[in-house]
């Protein structure tokens, strides 16, 4: 074969995505765009900083990992969008906003699926954990792969006009939700009214009064400085959400299988190491709450919030009736 026959042969199999990276440029750098919604510092970011200065040392710094932290890329739909088309690859994101692109991670959306925090890490580590990362990197449309897990805390209402202590207290409140349905009918189903938007539009919404309010964790809540316009924090704890590690599919499909497997190796420590980091920071968070005067109150009757929901199970958990009977199975 001459030169330009291997040429021609070349592009063609790079315009089927099937060539790999010639020799010669397999030892070219590699920069990793992640990103997240939160501050530099934050578990889920610093984990992924972890992660990057593992790689770099593995590779000879050959590859290492840019973040982009603080929504500067949008919020998690942006982030999202952006990892479909390899404009980014990584994205630390959550399950929220991925349940209507893969039915069956909705599942972990809905309200109250988790007795803790401590039975989500126990699903996330277990077989159900890796189908569900499995289920997403098979997705034929979804253009991400699931890299690993990471927590995500507990979520509880904060507003700016009163504490909650029943479901009646909810009444009348513009409470801003996740951009995924079964959000916004839970917090109806409350008793609220639930208002989807990105998490990059919430400060704003508060401060001019669109919602009266939101629900996080005490991490999210008090590193997005939502606590200084709506300062009552009152323990609902609706919904548990996992957090997803996702790698662009189309950048992917790019490394080679060793770097793959590399990138893999320390996403699943990140995910150890981020769960340390997290309970760390939740300490610090209810600490910096309470010195800015935060009035975080307890809900003492949750069996009338999880009698409320049922609703929403009936919509979206019948259809996933043997996940959910495995998820409620776990120890
Ligand atoms: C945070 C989570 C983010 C994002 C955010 C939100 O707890 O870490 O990934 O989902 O909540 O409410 O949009």
């Amino acid at each position: 074969m001459d030169r330009r026959s291997v040429v021609k042969l070349g592009l063609a199999g790079l315009a089927m995505g099937a060539v790999r990276v010639p020799a010669a440029f397999a030892q070219a750098k590699l920069v990793l765009k992640a990103t997240d919604v939160h501050p530099l510092g934050y578990p889920t970011v610093e984990a992924v900083e972890r992660m990057g200065k593992k790689l770099a040392a593995a590779t000879d710094a050959r590859i290492s990992i840019q973040m982009y932290p603080s929504m500067q890329l949008g919020g998690e739909k942006e982030m999202i969008e952006q990892a479909q088309v390899g404009a980014l690859q990584i994205a630390r994101i959550s399950v929220g906003p991925m349940g209507p692109l893969v039915p069956e991670l909705n599942v972990f959306n809905l309200p109250f699926v988790f007795r803790d925090a401590t039975h989500a890490e126990k699903v996330m580590d277990g077989p159900i954990g890796d189908e569900m990362l499995k289920k997403l990197s098979d997705h034929p449309t979804a253009g991400l792969i699931g890299l690993c897990w990471m927590n995500g805390g507990t979520r509880n209402v904060y507003n700016s006009k009163h504490p909650i202590k029943t479901v009646e207290d909810l009444k009348g409140l513009k409470i801003r939700m996740m951009g995924n349905p079964v959000f916004v009918d839970t917090m109806n189903s409350l008793g609220g009214n639930g208002v989807a938007m990105g998490f990059d539009q919430l400060v704003n919404a508060m401060q001019t009064g669109v919602v009266d309010g939101a629900e996080n964790n005490e991490p999210s809540y008090e590193s997005g400085q939502h606590y200084r316009y709506a300062k009552y924090y009152s323990r609902t704890g609706h919904l548990i959400i996992p957090e997803l590690l996702v790698f662009s599919k189309k950048s992917w499909e790019g490394l080679s299988k060793e770097d793959q497997a590399l990138v893999m190796r320390f996403a699943k420590e990140a995910q150890q190491e981020q769960r340390t980091l997290w309970y760390e920071r939740e300490k610090a968070s209810i600490e910096i709450l309470k010195k800015a005067g935060i009035e975080i109150n307890e809900v003492a009757d949750k069996k009338q919030f999880q009698a409320a929901v049922k609703p929403v199970w009936d919509k979206y958990g019948a259809q996933h009736a043997a996940l959910i009977e495995r998820i409620q199975g776990v120890k």
